[in-house]
């Protein structure tokens, strides 16, 4: 059976794509980096855009570990912040911080100061121009260098209010839930923008996120292709 390494650092990306992968039929043996017994360097991600990121992640970790991998890019596009955090949305409230200080953070400490940072510069922003949408573009790629395939999804939404908006109500103030992770807790989902991502429990999440999107188009790319 071929093996497919999911390539990415970071533990929610890991557990949503194990479980949707978890629930599909495809022969493959799926690994993530943690499983291969040993630390991979976080290549640097300064693509400018979410395929060109997805794509140096793939290959630079295929190189690595000398086996298929695949890698997703994803961020949150916030539209009246012009699509901000978008390719940032990781690192967006730690950018101008010198590395080392970027480092002694922990992951769970930065989403919450990225989520401080788009909350602050959407203040006095009506929640029904609040409008974002999450974007992951996935890419998988073989030791060698070569892509295999790429897909693509989203998912709609808006940005809450917090508890200091004159019009925040029950229903509308974020950050909300305990699932997932990044953004989830401020993003709330359409159509009925009543509850956020991290409310929603993790197999729904599974169902309707970006991630599965592109994953669902992911898997039928591979049923098709030939694992080295
Ligand atoms: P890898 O590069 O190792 O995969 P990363 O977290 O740095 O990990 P990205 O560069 O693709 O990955 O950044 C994605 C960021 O976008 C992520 O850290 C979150 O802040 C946000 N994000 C993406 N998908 C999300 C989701 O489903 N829910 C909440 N936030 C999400």
């Amino acid at each position: 059976m071929p093996t497919l390494i999911l390539a990415t650092q970071n533990p929610g990306k890991v557990r949503e794509l194990e479980s949707m992968l978890r629930a599909s039929d495809l022969d493959i043996d799926i690994k993530g980096l943690d499983d291969l017994g040993q630390s991979f360097p976080e290549p640097v991600e300064d693509g400018g855009s979410f395929l060109a990121n997805a794509t140096i992640k793939a290959t630079a970790y295929a190189k690595l570990t000398n086996l298929p991998c695949l890698a997703d890019d994803s961020g949150l596009e916030i539209d009246p912040l012009e699509g901000r955090p978008g390719v940032n949305s990781s690192h967006y409230a730690v950018l101008d911080l010198p590395q080392d200080h970027q480092d002694a953070l922990s992951r769970e400490q930065r989403d919450s100061k990225n989520i401080d940072k788009v909350l602050e510069e959407l203040d006095a922003v009506p929640l029904d121009e609040r409008t974002a949408r999450f974007v992951c573009t996935m890419v998988l790629a073989t030791p060698s260098g070569e892509i295999l395939a790429t897909s693509q999804g989203t998912f709609e939404g808006r940005i809450g209010l917090p508890p200091t908006d004159p019009f925040a109500t029950p229903s509308t103030t974020v950050p909300r839930g305990d699932h997932g992770f990044g953004y989830d807790p401020i993003f709330l989902v359409s159509p009925e923008h009543d509850h956020t991502s991290a409310q929603l429990d993790p197999s729904e999440k599974n169902k309707i996120s970006h991630r599965a999107k592109a994953l669902s188009a992911m898997i039928e790319r591979l049923r098709t292709i030939d694992l080295p």
